[in-house]
């Protein structure tokens, strides 16, 4: 939803009709990852804070610094907040925008992964490793070799092996990356070497991690998203195509890939039969909510499918001070997600 369309909205109906409340009000949190190590829910979300920069489509006033982890005894449970997991200045490649991060669990360790802005204002993905789930963490020295752009999102199959899914276009910077090196000309333009609307759609990426969590196994792979005739979604399909937010998890043998569509706004999602796609569209799991972006994760709890997300109700509509919720998700006998509306009334967007 874009900044400008706010100003009409009557927060205190809005929160009246949401379809769920903020985990957390402390504190200002976005983009939750969500696990369950253990029988308890991890939510590894985004720390927002007002930094005092502009608004842009480079997402410069998303200046975060650091990551708490919160956790929940099941989804109905008061949201604890663990305080600090890690802070950019403890990662010595890392020099700003610590953005969307994610974590997963091996053999009793926990590893944090995180994109952040390197000194030389390229993304790139870290990892840090702890021995709880909350950590605080430990960064690695460097980021992940051949690791760019944003919002990683960690998927562990069933035979063992770990993929991140990771890209976000605009001000994530994967249009940058077309060449297979950083292309800097245009530096201050988010729409600079996108392809053009009839060409097929930016794909978010994926690679298999090494047996230790740190490192890319592959180089990294284009995640396709098709129409069901087979036809790649093309970059001026906005309503479909893939933006950021990327997400996996399994429902029945299938594959779920799950995404943003960024500037227009809604939580899609495509079906596959293996980890590295392709994947078919299937369809919306979230409408609008406020706040321009919109980012989440899907969580199996005691046989029930959460999807948690996020929206900017609780600063009522500043773009980058958000709220993580939850709200209970469907898969229809056919496999598909029934779609939600964050709001019970539409009419309060309006
Ligand atoms: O939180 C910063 C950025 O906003 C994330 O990396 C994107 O997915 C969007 O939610």
């Amino acid at each position: 939803m874009p900044e400008e369309s706010i100003q009409h909205i009557n927060f205190e109906e809005l929160n009246k009709k949401a379809i769920s409340s903020p985990l957390i009000s402390h504190i200002y949190t976005a983009d939750p990852s969500a696990h369950v190590f253990n029988g308890k829910i991890y939510i590894y979300p985004s720390h927002d804070v007002d930094a005092g920069d502009a608004f842009d489509d480079l997402g410069s006033h998303f200046a975060m610094e650091d990551y708490h982890v919160i956790s929940m005894d099941s989804p109905e449970a008061e949201a604890v907040d663990n305080g600090l997991a890690l802070h950019v200045d403890d990662v010595p490649w890392a020099e700003k925008q610590m953005w969307a991060p994610d974590a997963h669990e091996k053999d009793g360790r926990y590893y944090l992964f995180f994109p952040a802005k390197g000194y030389d204002g390229i993304f790139k993905i870290g990892v840090a490793v702890s021995d709880t789930p909350t950590g605080p963490f430990i960064p690695q020295p460097e980021a992940i070799k051949d690791s760019f752009s944003i919002d990683p999102a960690v998927y562990k199959d069933d035979d063992g092996n770990y993929y991140m899914y990771f890209g976000g276009i605009w001000g994530g910077q994967l249009q940058r990356w077309r060449t297979g090196s950083y292309n800097a000309a245009e530096p201050e333009s988010p729409f600079a070497h996108l392809p053009h609307d009839l060409e097929p759609a930016l794909c978010a990426k994926v690679a298999r991690l090494t047996d230790d969590l740190l490192e890319f196994a592959e180089p990294a792979r284009d995640v396709l998203i098709t129409d069901e005739a087979g036809q790649p979604l093309l970059q001026g399909d906005n309503d479909r195509r893939f933006f950021e937010a990327s997400w996996l998890h399994k429902y029945k043998g299938k594959y779920y890939f799950s995404y943003s569509t960024g500037d227009t706004h809604y939580i899609c999602y495509a079906v596959g039969d293996n980890p590295y796609g392709p994947f078919t569209y299937a369809g919306r799991i979230l409408n609008p909510v406020v706040g321009w972006t919109s980012h989440h994760s899907i969580a199996e709890y005691k046989g029930d499918w959460y999807l948690f997300y996020h929206d900017s109700s609780l600063s009522k509509g500043v773009t980058h001070l958000r709220s993580i919720k939850v709200a209970k998700i469907k898969h229809d006998e056919n496999g598909y997600i029934k779609t939600l509306d964050p709001y019970q009334d539409l009419n309060v967007l309006a």
